[in-house]
């Protein structure tokens, strides 16, 4: 049998189990990574990440984009999945093949078999940027599960419980990371602490977030 470097580096890939619906996958996504990342950049030039506002009128930290049939959308009416992206006025750029495949496999490798998205949250961090504790209440299916991959310089999640005053842990994300979650974990609070000063070979001094749902 002929195994190729590539192979003994990508397989298996690191899968923790860290919650009873939480699984990180380390390094998952490297092994698509120049096809994955000139996709990416396709999408960032047709939708630029924008900072949206939140219903409360404060700017988000990150910058946000999105790709596939829905987007992730905040405005001062709140926050909805939309087939439009309001910047353009036009629908989001398709989700790539290799998005879709990187998504369906984690999800798969995690025990979910189903999974078929239809909406991709792009979140562009620079330096200093977080995002707060928060829920994500906006699709409450909790069969489906969320992917997300992590990309560019590594950032601390925060993940805590069902209230806001539960402890969380930490967990470092790197470059490449997959970290799937489903059932009752995806009600919990969780956050991204400021990104510090660091700088990625391809992608800067910038931390980028796919985040993976069925929101349709
Ligand atoms: C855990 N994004 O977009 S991704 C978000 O890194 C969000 O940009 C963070 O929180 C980021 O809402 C974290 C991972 C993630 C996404 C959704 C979750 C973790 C989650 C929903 C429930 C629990
Ligand atoms: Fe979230």
């Amino acid at each position: 049998m002929d195994v190729s470097s590539q192979d003994l580096f990508f397989a298996p890939a690191q899968k923790l189990q860290l919650a009873d619906n939480l699984f990180l996958l380390k390094a998952f996504a490297l092994e698509n990574e120049a096809k994955l990342l000139n996709d990416l950049q396709d999408i960032l030039n047709a939708a630029p990440p924008a900072r949206m506002m939140t219903k409360m009128g404060f700017q988000m930290s990150a910058a946000m984009t999105n790709c596939g049939d829905f987007g992730w959308v905040s405005d001062r009416s709140g926050y909805r999945y939309d087939a439009i992206n309001p910047a353009t006025k036009t629908p989001w750029p398709a989700l790539p093949q290799s998005f879709l495949t990187l998504a369906e496999n984690a999800a798969q490798l995690s025990g979910f078999e189903n999974f078929t998205p239809d909406a991709c949250l792009i979140n562009q961090y620079e330096v200093g940027a977080s995002m707060g504790l928060h829920q994500d209440k906006n699709e409450l299916d909790l069969t489906q599960p969320i992917v997300s991959v992590s990309l560019g310089i590594a950032a601390t999640f925060l993940f805590g419980g069902l209230k806001r005053s539960d402890k969380p842990m930490k967990i470092p994300l790197m470059h490449g990371d997959v970290v799937v979650w489903g059932g009752e974990d995806r009600l919990k609070f969780h956050g991204i602490l400021p990104l510090k000063a660091a700088h990625h070979p391809t992608l800067g001094a910038c931390r980028i977030n796919l985040t993976f749902r069925q929101a349709g």
